[in-house]
């Protein structure tokens, strides 16, 4: 029975009111025993778990760093990045892991709340610091069900999913994206102490977006009384630098792991989301690491990142809680083309890899990312996984570990990873999983065809939706990529029949509310399957959307 299977009848026990009360006896004996078997299944894990304690959790979260950049991934990559390979080397290395977007807060969206973010009220594009909340009031996150069931929870770094900056001219908090109307002396609702952070210590969004100020909890640390620019010229605080935020956030991390230790020896395990502002724009390695790479400041920047990783395990190593810790290392999506993809490439470093694309598009180089978990008390060392995944599937794997039953109210596009962490994985977890790009597009995954519901990249590579060129291309993309992972020939017209079951079924996991088994759910606002979206589109687009440089 698959963990997926096994989610299922977890889901029924926990919500006794969807078992009608005149199903036929034979049934109720099919039940009785099936349940048995799952309890008996979903225990063994979880009795595997108990034995050794709960353990902590350090998802460190790298924003637009390119599959290709890990040189555990990607051999022939010219950046050194020894810190994650030494993730990888004593952990599991997943190949076809992707976030749910390519591009930053809808990954994010999916990641904390194990939901796919077109389900969302954000169809396209991403939030600005200003931006309201995403995450919907009521709805569990992965940081608010670790806490609930005894974990501290924390976040430092990068925000990016709305937050509720109060307001001066007595208009609700969140009802203005309009940064000349906000009052930085009051507290901010809705940001993540409201969606299960016990603590945080970070910025807004992206760092290239205003207020450029420093967030602990709700408050602003310092109210912006000056204007910088990183790309985006906005409010800023005196003693803000962009090029401070990466140490300062690390530094902040770090002590944490310190101070949480001996807490955590005591059967008292933390929850620690790192989502780190690099490599993304603005690129500016410390004055340490300029020039290291030898190809470009992008190098550099993904070297300074690696060596965050290394702080990182330092402080596990250093208070003797590496082996009790499962540590996650991902990016949120792709690479940027803002690497300077001619400079790396002329010197034979590609960050996508073998992928099409960059960040922003449905092919693989926008949402194939990197993905290495290390947990030595329970995760074999060296090992390697090709099993589909997506960010998402973080929040049921914190629940299978826990032992703990998932509602249907919740994580509803989330399938535990926990059988392959374990080693115990002898077949896909996944039914499929469905990506989205910057302007809207959707695609799904079932095996290993891919079927795009779009004619072009769905972002910044050619063609672009909306161009001359993507108006001569078929409706719709279908790759094999067991025989074609550069997505270079399209095949939707010689296998209709995969191009009806693939559309069938992403229709059913549109109109369910969920891909997991469970009762269906709602989505937030309506669902495009074919985006019609094109670049200019979305500048106008609603308020507190915004499209990336
Ligand atoms: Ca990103």
């Amino acid at each position: 029975m698959t963990s997926w299977e096994t989610r299922s009848w977890i889901s029924r026990i926990s919500a006794p009111s969807k078992c009608p009360d005149a199903i036929p006896h034979v049934f109720n004996l099919r039940f009785v025993l099936l349940l048995w078997m799952v309890l008996g299944a979903s225990a063994s894990l979880a009795e595997t778990i108990r034995a050794a304690e709960r353990p902590n959790i350090v998802y460190i979260l790298c924003d637009d760093l390119g599959y290709g950049d890990v040189r555990y991934l990607n051999p022939q990559g010219k950046i050194p990045t020894p810190h994650m390979d030494r993730v990888g080397r004593e952990g599991m290395a997943f190949t076809d892991a992707h976030s749910s977007s390519a591009v930053c807060t809808p990954s994010r969206y999916s990641l904390l709340t194990g939901r796919y973010n077109w389900r969302s009220r954000m169809k396209h594009g991403v939030l600005n610091g200003y931006s309201p909340r995403l995450i919907e009031p009521g709805r569990a996150t992965v940081a608010s069900f670790l806490r609930d069931h005894g974990y501290a929870t924390a976040c430092f770094g990068k925000w990016h999913l709305g937050m509720n900056w109060a307001q001066n001219d007595g208009s609700a908090p969140g009802s203005s994206a309009n940064a000349k109307k906000v009052d930085y002396t009051k507290p901010i609702e809705g940001g993540p102490n409201a969606v299960g952070f016990d603590y945080f210590f970070g910025i807004s969004a992206s760092l290239d977006m205003a207020p450029y100020v420093y967030i602990e909890n709700d408050r602003a640390t310092e109210i912006p009384t000056v204007e910088k620019e990183w790309y985006r010229k906005g409010p800023a605080g005196p003693n803000f630098e962009a090029i401070d935020v990466l140490p300062v956030v690390t530094t902040k991390a770090t002590d944490y792991i310190r101070t949480h230790a001996a807490a955590a020896k005591q059967g008292n395990p933390f929850f620690l989301y790192l989502p780190l502002t690099s490599p993304h724009t603005p690129i500016l390695p410390t004055a340490e690491w300029q020039g290291k790479s030898g190809l470009n400041t992008y190098g550099d920047f993904v070297m300074q990142t690696d060596a965050v990783v290394g702080q990182v395990l330092e402080a596990l190593d250093q208070q003797g809680i590496a082996d009790t810790t499962l540590v996650i290392v991902t990016s949120d999506n792709g690479c940027s083309p803002s690497a300077n993809y001619a400079e790396l490439l002329a010197r034979d470093h590609n960050p996508s890899h073998l992928y099409r694309g960059t960040k922003s598009d449905i092919w693989e180089g926008g949402h194939r990312v990197p993905f290495l978990v290390r947990w030595p008390a329970q995760v074999k060392a060296g090992s390697f996984s090709d099993q589909l995944t997506g960010l998402n599937d973080f929040f049921a794997t914190c629940a299978e570990m826990l032992g703990q039953p998932l509602p249907d109210t919740m994580a509803e596009d989330s399938v535990s990873l926990l059988p392959a962490l374990l080693g115990r994985a002898n077949a896909p977890r996944r039914e499929s999983l469905v990506h989205s790009a910057i302007f809207g597009a959707l695609s799904i995954r079932q095996g290993m065809w891919k079927l795009i519901f779009a004619a072009d990249s769905g972002g910044w590579t050619d063609p672009k939706p909306g161009s001359p060129a993507a108006a001569t291309l078929p409706r719709l993309q279908l790759y094999d990529l067991s025989r074609d992972i550069g997505e270079s020939r399209n095949l939707e017209s010689e296998h209709p029949d995969v191009v009806t079951k693939l559309t069938q079924l992403m229709e059913r996991t549109i109109a369910d509310g969920r891909s997991t088994p469970g009762a269906p759910q709602p989505n937030t606002g309506d669902v495009t399957l074919y985006s019609t979206r094109a670049g200019q589109a979305v500048k106008a687009a609603t308020a507190g959307d915004v499209k990336l440089p």
